[in-house]
Order: C-alpha cells, then structure tokens, then sequence
C-alpha cells in the first residue's frame, strides 16, 4: 500500500511532516511520446447520453473512482463523496425527480438564450440514461468537514477540488473503456435526500456510466484548437 493510503483521518493544526519525493524522471522522448499517445486518446473522449444495457466491470469503476480520489484538493481536505447507486428503485426516484425538474427547465425555467446554447447538443427533459446505464454514480461535495460529535470545519476551494476530481474520474474512465456523462439536474437537492446523505454534503453531479448503444449518436462537435485554447506572453 502506497504511504499515502494509509488510513485518513482529519489533520488540523498539525504540523509540517515533510517526507521526500523522489520519482524516477521519465526520459524526455518518452514524456512526448506518453503525451502525445494520451492527447489523441483523449481527443476520443465523447460524452454519452444513450447507454448499452451490458454491465461493465465494477473493479474498473472502484479504480476510477480511486483515480479521482487521487486529485488535489484545498488544503488537502478531500471533500469529496462518491456514491455508487446500484438499486434500480432508487435509481428509478434519481430518474423521476431528475425529469420533473428538467421538465420545468426545458419548458421555460433556463431561458431562450440558455436553451439556443444547448440546442446544437440536442439533449432535452428525457434522461433515460439515469436508469439505462450500467453504473450510477453520484458526486456529493462536502462544503464543511462534519465530526461524529457534530463539530464542523470550513473546507476550502470545494468548487475546484471536486471538479478537478470529477476530470480525474472522467480521464481514467475513458482510458479504461468507459463512457460517461456528466449530468446535472437542477436543482439537485432531491439527490441528497433520496440517498440520505448528511448535511454537509451537496450533490455535485450524476455519472451515469457504461458502453454506448450499438447505435449510439453524440452531435457533431468541433473541439477548438490547441491554438485556440492557448497563448503565450
Ligand atoms: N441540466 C440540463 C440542461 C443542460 C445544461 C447544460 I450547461 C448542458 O451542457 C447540458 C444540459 C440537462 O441535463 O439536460
């Protein structure tokens, strides 16, 4: 087990344990090779919205999650929670709730610029994947820390931290032949309380999770280009 995965418990005020880190330097053709390889597989990822019925390997799931689990965080707080949904009622509420309150928003609550935005992905209030997909799984921040005696702690950049996790999660997803969505109902509320999740956590996201449909479609995108997307001063 890597010392970092020790047992975790909550660090506050202690103090500064430093412990050496020494990776082996990766030669320099083999850091361009490994980039460019993993900027191509990339570029393959698409998000999914019509799932094959098949099951997917759970183990590849726990590892990803694992993966995400890895990002950095505020002050190192982790304020993530990863909620791996497997009853079909309980996916079957996540669904029914999920639709009234995409209902409500594609009926008028987003707005006509909001609905022009998201026109050209086709998507509407229908969110079969939420029962279809093999795998569930919902993304809970933890906006304070919450002890067992009811004592809470501020945590800090919850926004970035889970989203940079929630990347993570996607990148080992798609590595590991996954497809995935990111999925967020409005408002979310419903997902805490039909999951029992405690007070200090907020649902960040649904991921529903598995192969696409044999005849799955995404809409014709064009990602913008390296020099698009970066500048140099
Ligand atoms: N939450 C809605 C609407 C939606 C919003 C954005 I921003 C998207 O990128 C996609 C959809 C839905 O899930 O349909």
């Amino acid at each position: 087990m890597s010392p970092t995965t020790q047992q975790w418990t909550p660090t506050h005020g202690e103090p500064y344990r430093p412990v050496p880190y020494r990776p082996e330097r990766m030669p320099a053709q083999e850091s361009a090779d490994t980039a460019a390889h993993l900027r191509g597989r990339m570029d393959e990822r698409r998000t999914v919205r019509r799932f094959s019925p098949d099951p997917v390997p759970e183990q590849v799931v726990r590892d990803a999650v694992a993966c995400a689990a890895t990002a950095p965080s505020g002050a190192h707080q982790q304020p993530w929670t990863f909620v791996l949904v497997k009853d079909p009622q309980v996916r079957a509420q996540i669904r029914a709730a999920a639709e009234q309150e995409e209902q409500i928003s594609y009926d008028g609550r987003l707005g006509d610029d909001w609905l022009a935005a998201l026109r050209p992905l086709g998507t509407d209030a229908v969110k079969s994947h939420l029962t279809d997909a093999p795998v569930l799984l919902v993304v809970f921040q933890q906006r304070y820390w919450l002890g067992p005696d009811g004592t809470k702690r501020k945590h800090y950049y919850v926004d970035e931290s889970v989203g940079i996790a929630v990347g993570m999660l996607l990148t080992a997803l798609h590595l590991s032949g996954l497809a995935a969505l990111v999925h967020t109902p409005s408002p979310m509320r419903f997902l805490g309380h039909v999951l029992g999740r405690p007070e200090n956590e907020k649902a960040f996201a649904v991921i529903p999770i598995g192969y696409p449909a044999e005849d799955c479609e995404v809409p014709g995108l064009i990602r913008k280009s390296l020099d698009q997307v970066l500048t140099e001063v």
